[in-house]
């Protein structure tokens, strides 16, 4: 008797539940409503400019001075306009970087912009910066590294009394300000006011950071703060602008610390049971630097490179911060505008038209409650959703077209005010009439982009498989991107044989080697080819039936190691010169190189292993030559600035050029010191 009543309550109140007008219940932790607003910019733009940008190096050590700050042509203007033209809703700029430089007038430093002569003194970039933002309707953030290697008092209570002043400055004098960005990196040493030592900080306990936050939120309630453990948004811990295919917002917050170096491997893509709403927020250079060298006018990231960013970060439920490397002009480059423009133009050509705009669906299930139909996914407005009953999970929505169409990108968005849920779904289309996998996939959140090759169908299904409670999805749209053309990839190996590569077939590719733009009337590439000499590469693919073009690829080279040899003989080494990033020498503290002739070197490069979470990254080196292999001189000794977190090709100059046959490279630290050093190409500069 009561086991039947027990059950009629249950089923009354499984009634009553899926019954339940109003909206599903939230599936914590949910995001604030700054959160909510941060996330749907989407896109914005980071500025990294400084005293570094003068000094052409990644990390300065604070011992420069001021005078040296001294842009000709500084216009915040022609920043804003380029982010505005690219579709971006912000701007955030390293207001100090860690070398300690301001680029505003602190009062608690002479190490600033008030010391320089740039507009004799009187100028604050951070001002110029909050008009320009103001005009063009963007907003702006701003960051402010914790790791100063100018202040004496690094390391004692007292600079976190400064740090805490410089943030009240900041966040006081230049209206809302939407992020601040707090930096996780230490790397020990620094000129510290002239001490010129290395000082490390307890991460977790030093910055006070409880405290930190409180402040901001008083000063400035509505921005986000970003670092490895939010509070607001999360680091996606990699700099290269790669969300993962599974993102979770929530993290489990209690467990990371801002620079922890189990950070990227173990929390950076956020967690199914985390604790806390910290989303991930992807940022990425447009170039390899952060900062403006002018060795890397031609390393501008290809369209290729950039529409891959894209679709890696906002298309995998994620922030996309690009970064602009302001030159000593004081402008954005050119070339990185040129870049930049080429993404805008190929992403309005991608999301042109809505295949999936009010079209005709059919749900497995939907909540009672018209505010929450089937329609609202495809409405084009991501303030309404289709949400199931209340407990269902496992649940389908088809798109069906009115004639066979063909698309290749699908958009999907969680309706996350009420949290991120789904995890686990998969998408088929029906192809004449048979159901077919496009993809299945695990976590959506606020967005989620799929690219896939073209695809022709009569009906589109997206099938929630698993989630944490019933699906709320507020859209769906899809696409028919246009096919770009694969500029050729190029590569020189050892023996100097250049080849150019392209995956697609049918392609013709045309190319130059003297550093001339190449057209049609160029040489017509149809095998590899031999370049000894220093010079730069250009070239292009055109598929003359469609008459469709690649941009230009262009790849300038030094000399070609076909007469080097390592000299201890080690076969295990040659990977060190082979010209193949993609293989490694492991060594034991010193590299000799034999050069097979004499040359007049001013630099070198060294190519740190390029696979992911590498623990062999040599932080700190020495660089030797010598004509003879017996006698040494030093070259250079210093840091390699920021590896760990951005391992791309370190391009080292000396002081003045030097005549040498050998050359070798000291590892001095590397990244973990239990693991021995790995190199995956060392390279000379002669030109
Ligand atoms: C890193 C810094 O060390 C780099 O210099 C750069 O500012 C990047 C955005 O963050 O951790």
């Amino acid at each position: 008797m009561k086991t039947t009543s027990n059950s009629i309550l249950f089923i009354a109140l499984a009634l009553l539940m899926a019954c339940t007008p109003g909206p599903p219940s939230p599936v914590h932790p949910i995001p604030t409503e700054d959160q909510l607003r941060w996330q749907e910019m989407e896109f914005y733009g980071f500025l990294h400019f400084n005293m570094n940008t003068f000094t052409n190096i990644e990390w300065g050590y604070g011992d420069k001075k001021p005078e040296i700050f001294n842009p000709t042509e500084l216009d915040a203007r022609q920043w804003a306009r380029v982010a505005k033209e690219a579709g971006m809703t912000g701007l955030i700029i390293t207001a100090k970087h860690h070398d300690g430089f301001c680029l505003w007038p602190s009062e608690y430093t002479e190490h600033s912009v008030k010391n320089s002569p740039w507009r004799d003194g009187k100028g604050d970039v951070i001002r110029e910066l909050a008009d320009a933002c103001k005009e063009y309707g963007l907003k702006l953030g701003v960051y402010l590294s914790p790791w100063d290697r100018n202040h004496a008092d690094y390391g004692k209570p007292e600079y976190i009394t400064y740090f805490r002043n410089q943030l009240t400055e900041l966040l006081t004098d230049y209206g809302d300000i939407f992020e601040v960005w707090f930096d996780g990196a230490n790397g020990g040493d620094g000129y510290y006011g002239g001490a010129n030592e290395s000082r490390k900080v307890d991460k977790l306990s030093y910055y006070g950071w409880e405290e930190t936050y409180k402040l901001v939120k008083e000063l400035q309630p509505n921005a986000i703060i970003f670092s490895d453990a939010g509070p607001g948004t999360r680091w996606v811990g990699n700099e290269h602008g790669h969300a993962y295919e599974t993102t979770w917002s929530p993290l489990l917050k209690d467990s990371v610390y801002g620079g922890m170096p189990e950070y990227s491997k173990k929390y950076s893509m956020g967690q199914e049971n985390g604790t806390h709403w910290v989303p991930a927020e992807a940022d990425v250079s447009i170039r390899p630097g952060w900062y403006y060298h002018p060795y890397e006018d031609d390393k501008v990231h290809s369209l290729k490179k950039l529409l891959d960013i894209y679709y890696y970060s906002i298309g995998r439920n994620s922030t996309f911060l690009l970064n602009f490397p302001v030159d000593t002009r004081g402008l954005i480059h050119e070339n990185d505008v040129a870049q930049l423009q080429k993404l805008t133009n190929q992403l309005n050509l991608d999301f042109a038209n809505n295949l999936a705009l009010n079209a005709k669906i059919e749900t497995s299930n939907t909540r009672s409650d018209a505010a929450f139909s089937s329609g609202a996914a495809v409405d084009g407005e991501e303030h309404t959703y289709w949400a199931t009953e209340e407990g269902v999970i496992e649940s389908s929505l088809t798109i069906e077209f009115e004639q066979p169409t063909t698309f290749n990108r699908f958009v999907v968005q969680e309706y996350i005010a009420l949290g991120q849920r789904v995890k686990k779904f998969k998408l088929e289309a029906e192809v004449n009439g048979k159901w077919e996998t496009i993809d299945n996939q695990t976590t959506i959140g606020y967005k989620r982009i799929l690219r896939f090759d073209d695809v022709t169908a009569t009906k589109l299904k997206l099938t929630i498989e698993d989630a944490k409670a019933s699906p709320t999805i507020s859209n769906i749209e899809v696409y028919n991107a246009p096919l770009v053309v694969d500029a050729p990839k190029i590569m020189r190996d050892k023996n100097g044989i250049v080849s150019l590569n392209i995956p697609e077939e049918g392609v013709d590719i045309y190319y130059t080697i003297n550093g001339e733009t190449p057209t049609t009337e160029s040489s017509k590439y149809s095998m590899p080819f031999e370049v000894h000499k220093p010079t730069t590469i250009k070239t292009f693919a055109l598929d003359s039936k469609t008459n469709r073009k690649s941009e230009i690829n262009s790849k300038s080279f030094d000399i070609s190691k076909s007469k080097w040899s390592i000299v201890s003989g080690d076969k295990k080494l040659d990977a060190s010169i082979d010209d193949n990033p993609n293989s490694n020498a492991q060594i034991n503290n010193e590299l000799i190189i034999d050069l097979g002739e004499t040359h007049r070197i001013k630099g070198f490069t060294y190519l740190p292993s390029q696979s992911k979470w590498s623990k062999n990254e040599i932080t700190h080196y020495s660089f030797y030559g010598s004509r003879n292999g017996k006698n040494w001189n030093l070259l250079k000794k210093g840091e390699f600035s920021n590896i760990i977190a951005n391992p791309i090709e370190q391009k080292i100059t000396f002081d003045k050029k030097s005549r040498v046959k050998f050359v070798k490279l000291r590892a001095n630290k590397v990244k973990n010191k239990d693991h021995k050093a790995l190199v995956a190409e060392i390279g000379i500069i002669t030109k």
